[in-house]
């Protein structure tokens, strides 16, 4: 029997004969690791309707769980004989052993209500263990706003792949997504917008539809809860002082003008930007703190990417700032949001990343910087200090076409700018020319669905897959050959297929 796993394993050794389970799977394993076992159970009760019982380890189990040392934070071993067993240092371990037994069984345990009678797995060996720690993907709800069932639906996507981080882009120009109890305008005022643009944003076309949507609280519990059960980590970003239009609609005193301005109805970067007043600084702190509370010991992500400076340059106040601080350019303005926020967000218990424009002024060292105009940007700043997250939008940013054949849909950037799967695969996650010294800095990397572009469920599928698939592998540190892998691809999509991702066809470029 062959397999075909996504990502690969970093070590796999497939022997003769395969091993058959009918229902129900028992399954013996400590009580700490219950959960783990008991979100496997759900998910073959959902596909092919099968039960789970949880046994004694004296009690013939088909599968045994056991804790070890030695297999790192997400490692494992996977043994399938005349019987299965799973060895792990964590919990997550175990998760991930079960989604390969998932990944090596049939693809209707992908699938939504294919019953079946028996499975059967291959015999085999399996020892692996991510190379990064840090494999995500972003999704902006900001441009379009997703439900909570949509962004479940993405990390229940995203664990199958063994990637472990979800960082959402809550707020923009064009949208506010987070109730925050202080500033009822956000949902109110910010969080819905008159008209979006209809095609390219160039056509300077309307659609004259409202467009909103706004999490409660009780909303984040619901993602947090199902990201946990899956491993994943929800990074919330609240992006200031910078792609703020939304917030300034709703307060204009936190803005630097005094004609009214509304949630921005176009794409790019607006210049209304907040002011560098304590009024400013302290709505920042507070929403911030806010939304990293919904989200205890989160890293939190607080944007700082793509802030004009043409306001603080006009404004009264913002000059007078720079005098008191001593600065010579604008730009180091915006390290005072920087400050303010990873100081309060310390205390609070998060790590703070950013973009990597923040370091245009003085960012500590601790901040994590998201590199994403180029990979240039992360080997700079690992060579001075930083942990990096890599998300080079020339690989990374999936708002960009697929491929250039003419027919897709409208998309972020025009040809030759494209970015098949095959050129995600031969990502490397550590900046070309840093020196092996720094190597430790690099925490990993994340994929960008940014979704000026992308307004529906079925077409961020189709963004995201399969290029998500060949970046999970490209992250967990086992990519090889393309000729190698496209098999193994083109065996995953109908795995993609039976989970329902209308993801865009392989071989059609
Ligand atoms: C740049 S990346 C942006 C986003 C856009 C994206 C479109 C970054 C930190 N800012 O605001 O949505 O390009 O590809």
């Amino acid at each position: 029997m062959s397999v075909a796993l996504v990502p690969r394993p970093r070590s796999l050794d497939v022997r003769s004969g395969t091993v058959t389970w009918h229902s129900p799977v028992r399954v013996a394993v400590e009580d700490e690791w219950r959960d783990v076992v008991e979100t496997f159970a759900r998910d073959l009760e959902a596909s092919i309707g099968w039960d789970v019982e949880i046994v004694d380890v004296a009690n013939a189990p088909d599968a045994i769980v056991r804790r070890v040392d030695g297999c790192g934070d997400e490692g494992y071993r996977l043994a399938i004989d005349t019987e299965v067993t799973i060895d792990a240092s964590s919990a997550v371990g175990v998760a991930y052993a079960l989604t390969v037994v998932r990944q090596l069984g049939p693809n209707e345990l992908w699938s939504s209500a294919a019953p079946l009678d028996s499975i059967e797995l291959p015999r085999l060996f399996i020892e692996d263990g991510p190379r990064f720690a840090w494999r995500g993907v972003h999704l902006d709800v900001a441009r379009h706003f997703f439900d909570v069932a949509t962004v479940c639906r993405l990390i229940d996507q995203i664990a199958a792949h063994r990637l472990n981080r979800l960082h959402l882009h809550l707020n923009d120009d064009q949208g506010w997504r987070v109730e925050v109890p202080n500033w009822p305008r956000l949902r109110s005022v910010a969080s819905i917008r008159r008209s979006s643009p209809i095609g390219h944003e160039g056509g300077g076309l309307d659609d004259e539809e409202p467009h909103g949507g706004c999490y409660s609280a009780e909303d984040l519990e619901v993602i947090r809860q199902h990201a946990r059960r899956r491993f994943v980590t929800i990074v919330p970003e609240i992006d200031l002082p910078g792609h703020a239009q939304a917030v300034i609609a709703a307060y204009p005193d936190l803005g630097n003008g005094d004609d009214p301005v509304e949630v921005w109805t176009r794409w790019g970067i607006s210049g209304h930007v907040l002011n560098v007043g304590e009024g400013a600084l302290s709505f920042a702190e507070d929403v911030v703190r806010y939304v990293a509370g919904r989200f205890p010991g989160s890293p939190v992500h607080i944007g700082g990417d793509e802030c004009p400076t043409t306001e603080w340059e006009d404004s009264e106040l913002a000059q007078a700032v720079m005098a008191e601080h001593g600065f010579r350019d604008e730009r180091q303005l915006q390290g005072l949001f920087t400050e303010r926020l990873t100081a309060a967000l310390r205390a609070d218990g998060h790590e703070v990343l950013a973009w990597d424009e923040v370091m245009d002024a003085d960012v500590d060292e601790d901040v994590v910087i998201c590199a994403w105009r180029h990979s240039t940007r992360g080997r700079v700043a690992a060579e001075s200090g930083h942990d990096v997250v890599m998300a080079p939008m020339q690989f990374l940013y999936f708002d960009w076409l697929n491929t250039d054949s003419g027919d897709e849909p409208v998309a972020m950037a025009p040809p030759p700018t494209v970015t098949p799967w095959e050129k995600v695969y031969r990502f490397s996650v550590i900046p070309p020319g840093l020196d092996e010294r720094y190597w430790r800095h690099v925490r990993g990397a994340q994929v960008q669905l940014w979704s000026e572009y992308i307004a529906t469920r079925d077409h961020l599928d189709y963004m995201a897959f399969p290029r998500v698939a060949a970046f999970s592998e490209v992250a967990w540190g086992t990519p090889e050959s393309l000729d190698a892998f496209r098999p193994r691809l083109v065996r995953h999509v109908e795995r993609l297929s039976a989970m329902g991702v209308h993801f865009h066809p392989l071989g059609t470029h």
